[in-house]
Order: C-alpha cells, then sequence, then structure tokens
C-alpha cells in the first residue's frame, strides 16, 4: 500500500536505522510515533532536531501504544520476540523493516549478501569490483549505512549487506543476485535454535533472481530456486557440476581460484589471506557476474583489495613478534576461521586474545580452534567460559593487561592475535572501538620497544 494510506504509522527503534526512518518519512510529510526500549536511545538529540513535538515513547513497549498503529517500521536490533510486537503481528498490523520502505525505490538492480562471517569484506569487494568495472554503487544496510540514506543516490547498482534480523523484518524487496556465505553459531540470544537463525538467513532467497551459495556448507542451497540460477563457490576445482561455477584448483604449488574451469587468479596474487577469503573472493565474483560483469575484467581490482581493517588485519612487528587484530571475530566462526587461516603462517608461538560477550553461544565449539593455539588470554564477560575448554588459559581484566601478558608470553617468531569469538559490548563502544584500543596498546609497545 501507498505510505500515506496509514494513518499512523510507528517507527521502533531509534538507532541509526530508527533515525533514517524518521527523516525518509518526515521528508513525504508523514510525522510518525517514535518508540525505543531504552531509556535513553542515542538518537533522542537528533530527533528533536528533526522535528520539534512527535510522539516518542521511551522504556518498555507497551500494547496499547503499538495496537493503535497501522504500520510498524522496526529497526533490527529489536527483537521480534517482544510480546507487544507478537500482538501486533497477530493483530495483522504489518511489521516491516527499513528494506521494505527501501524497496519501493530500488530501480536498479540490488545485490544482497549475508552470512554469520564475511558480509562486510564481501559487500566492500562487490562495491570495489563494480566500481573498477565502471558502474555507479550505492552501498548499504548492516555495513553502517541505513539503506533509506541510499534513496536518491545515483547508482547502476545498489550492494546490501542484510543481517539476520534485517532479513527477518524483510519481504519486498526484489534482489539480482544474493548470496548466503555461511551458517556458523551467532546470536543465540536472539533465536530459539541455529535452525531459526538459518531460516531468518534463508530469507534472503526469497525474491532473488541468482543465488550464490557456498558447496562447503549444503545448508546455504537455497530451497526453492531453480537450478539453473544458482551459481556455487567452493574449495574443490570448479567444473563438477554445471557451468556457472567458482572454484579452487592446484596449480604449480600455488592456489588458482577459476571460473567454469578457466583460472582467474593465483591466491599469492591476493592481498587478503585465509582460506575463508578466498571463498569471500569467489561469492563476490558471483555476484558481480549475476549483473553483467565479467569476472575477468574486474582481476586488477580484485588484486588491490586489502580487505578491511578490524578483519585479520596485521598491525605490524614489534620484536620480531606479528601482531594481528581481528576485533571483528564476534562469533565463533570468525575467530575459527583467523586462527585455522593464520596457524600454518606462524613458526613460533600462536597466542590468541579471546573473551567478551558470548551472547550465549556453546564454546565446546570452540575447542578444536583453540588446540591450534600455544597460549590462550581470556577477558571480559564470558572469560571463563573460554577459559573451561582448555588446560591453561592465562586469565586477566583489561585489554591492556591480556596485552602486555601476550608480550611477555611471546618470543621470536611469535604472533599475537586479537580475535575474540565475543561482542565488545560488555567493555568497549563496539567491535571499532575494541579494535582501535588494540591498535594503541600494540603502538605503544613499539614506542617503549624503540626508547629502550
Ligand atoms: N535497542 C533496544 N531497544 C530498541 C532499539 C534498539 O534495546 O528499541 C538496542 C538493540 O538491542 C541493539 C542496539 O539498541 O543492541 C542498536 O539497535 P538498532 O536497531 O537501533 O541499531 P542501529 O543503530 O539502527 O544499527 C543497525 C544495525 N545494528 C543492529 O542490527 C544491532 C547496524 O549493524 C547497521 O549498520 C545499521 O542498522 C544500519 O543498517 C551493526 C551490527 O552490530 C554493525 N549488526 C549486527 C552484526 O553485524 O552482528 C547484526
Ligand atoms: P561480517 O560482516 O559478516 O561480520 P566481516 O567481513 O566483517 O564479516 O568479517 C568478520 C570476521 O569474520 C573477521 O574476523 C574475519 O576474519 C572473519 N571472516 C571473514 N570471512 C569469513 C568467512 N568466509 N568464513 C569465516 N570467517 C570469516
Amino acid at each position: 500500500a501507498a505510505l500515506d494510506s496509514y494513518e499512523t504509522i510507528g517507527v521502533v527503534g531509534l538507532g541509526q536505522t530508527g533515525l533514517s526512518c524518521v527523516r525518509y518519512l518526515l521528508q513525504r510529510d508523514i510525522v510518525p510515533v517514535v518508540f525505543d526500549t531504552r531509556q535513553q536511545p542515542p538518537g533522542l538529540a537528533e530527533l528533536e532536531q528533526l522535528h520539534a513535538d512527535m510522539e516518542v515513547h521511551t522504556g518498555p513497549l507497551e500494547i496499547e501504544h503499538v495496537l493503535g498503529l497501522d504500520l510498524l517500521v522496526v529497526s533490527p536490533g529489536v527483537d521480534l520476540r517482544l510480546p507487544a510486537l507478537q500482538l501486533a503481528i497477530d493483530a495483522a498490523i504489518p511489521v516491516v523493516g527499513d528494506m521494505d520502505l527501501f524497496a519501493r525505490h530500488a530501480n536498479k538492480p540490488v545485490l544482497g549478501i549475508t552470512g554469520s562471517n564475511g558480509k562486510s569484506t564481501v559487500t566492500r569487494l562487490v562495491a570495489d569490483l563494480l566500481t573498477a568495472a565502471g558502474k555507479k554503487v550505492a552501498m548499504g544496510g548492516n555495513i553502517g549505512v541505513p539503506v533509506l540514506d541510499l534513496v536518491g543516490q545515483p547508482a547502476d547498482v545498489f550492494v546490501l549487506e542484510l543481517s539476520s534480523f534485517q532479513l527477518e523484518l524483510m519481504h519486498d524487496l526484489h534482489l539480482r543476485g544474493a548470496t548466503l556465505l555461511n551458517i556458523s553459531d551467532d546470536h543465540m540470544d536472539r533465536y530459539n535454535d541455529l535452525r531459526d537463525y538459518s531460516n531468518a538467513k534463508h530469507r534472503i532467497y526469497n525474491r532473488t533472481d541468482v543465488a550464490v551459495w557456498n558447496r562447503e556448507q549444503e545448508m546455504t542451497a537455497p530451497a526453492l530456486i531453480p537450478l539453473n540460477a544458482h551459481v556455487t563457490f567452493g574449495l574443490n576445482p570448479s567444473e563438477e557440476r554445471g557451468p556457472d561455477m567458482f572454484g579452487l584448483r592446484q596449480i604449480d604449488g600455488d592456489i588458482v581460484i577459476e571460473f567454469s574451469g578457466e583460472p582467474l587468479v593465483r591466491a599469492s596474487e591476493l592481498k587478503i589471506t585465509g582460506t575463508h577469503n578466498l571463498l569471500n573472493v569467489q561469492a563476490a565474483l558471483a555476484l558481480v557476474y549475476s549483473v553483467g560483469v565479467n569476472p575477468p575484467d574486474v582481476i586488477g581490482a580484485l588484486k588491490q583489495f586489502k580487505g578491511l581493517p578490524h578483519r585479520c588485519e596485521p598491525l605490524g612487528e614489534v620484536n620480531k613478534v606479528q601482531w594481528v587484530n581481528d576485533s571483528k571475530a564476534t562469533n565463533i566462526g570468525a575467530a575459527e576461521a583467523a586462527i585455522f587461516g593464520l596457524r600454518p603462517l606462524v613458526s613460533g608461538k600462536l597466542i590468541l586474545i579471546a573473551g567478551g560477550d558470548g551472547k550465549g553461544a556453546d564454546f565446546s565449539h570452540f575447542r578444536a580452534a583453540l588446540q591450534q593455539v600455544d597460549v590462550v588470554i581470556v577477558f571480559g564477560k564470558d572469560a571463563e567460559r573460554i577459559a573451561n575448554q582448555v588446560q591453561h588459559a592465562v586469565r586477566v581484566t583489561t585489554l591492556e593487561q591480556a596485552v602486555t601478558t601476550a608480550a611477555e608470553l611471546a618470543d621470536a617468531n611469535s604472533m599475537v592475535l586479537l580475535s575474540p569469538a565475543c561482542a565488545s559490548l560488555d567493555m568497549f563502544k563496539n567491535y571499532e572501538h575494541r579494535g582501535d584500543e588494540f591498535r594503541r596498546l600494540v603502538m605503544q609497545l613499539t614506542a617503549t620497544t624503540k626508547s629502550n
């Protein structure tokens, strides 16, 4: 229905998404009612500047407030299991997210990227590759730019990172190409079980032309898409199943990424490392291919891609010890990828700094990866739950102590890896803040070493 056919629209959540929804509605002369379950939501001050007298409710969501509304636009951080929202859904009040509002403006092909890990890396890479191919790109979604901020931007292609939370609220957005990169245990505080979480992620395939999925994980395969619209990627050679496929082949001791049996690029020519990134690269190439860009035409840009900060980001060497910032590893799967990907590159000790808010994850699943590590230093809210998985963990209270302890325990050719397997919110503003702090502490080590 047209937006002006709704008499009262509620916006739930007053973070980045909520604010962008309010701005979007005000531009269309619609004044929404705004809710946030927090007493002091971050967007309050900006909201007052947008419109002097908007109805705002903070604190627990009351059923009687919600039942009077005709449409609810809900932010991804809000748990749909809240009783007031469940009642709204039962009362047939449409509950949507920002992606559905954006769908009305998506006049150019849209690419969607989800998965437990690798979303931001693939989103950024797809945007870079398309730009190199001469396309105007508008990039947004979970990567940090609310999608409604892209409305009206000149674009040939929209590239969207989609979280499971955004997908739960997405019904109308048509995608040209969609990928579900991988599924591992994450956000178990918001889902009843892994199946629930996986179902949310699979919604990315509901309205897509092309489905790009990971042969290493059958559970990423779409259930209802005709086979001729599948493009797959994986660790084995590409010819084994159908033509439109990406894969890896060993040639002369190097790993080569190939497309339908044709070599595209050697792994050693890329700036990003780790097996997980070889999968990410294939997924990105498959997505640009779905909007008509020929993979061989973007190999130059691919070789230039340095990856994003806070994802296995090398911080440099101090006293022959390498320091790596992987603060974005906010779940076990991501930390596992870092440990397995970097272990072969370290001849000395691999020292891991982990811990934070585990979001309800079962850390016994982290044990195999922890066995690859020589020293485990734990800190933060769920430190003990990680420590319990190994014989000897070193327990510290702050990130600063973790860094000093790691520096003491490291010897020549060691690597110290911050890959927490946990969210940062128990001690930091976000993962960037945690990674920036880590970088600052490591730089301090460099400074003291130099002055000695
Ligand atoms: N919150 C409440 N009550 C409310 C509304 C929010 O307690 O009524 C809390 C949530 O539990 C959450 C926080 O506030 O912890 C932020 O929620 P939000 O929906 O207001 O978040 P936004 O500021 O709008 O940011 C969201 C995404 N955040 C989440 O999904 C938690 C951002 O992804 C995204 O960049 C932004 O929209 C623009 O699309 C961040 C994120 O952490 C990077 N995503 C999770 C992840 O990647 O693991 C899913
Ligand atoms: P997301 O946006 O899904 O959180 P990022 O690209 O920001 O993903 O990477 C987050 C973390 O996951 C980083 O620690 C990175 O090293 C790791 N990672 C990246 N790609 C993959 C992958 N394909 N499989 C497993 N882990 C990955």
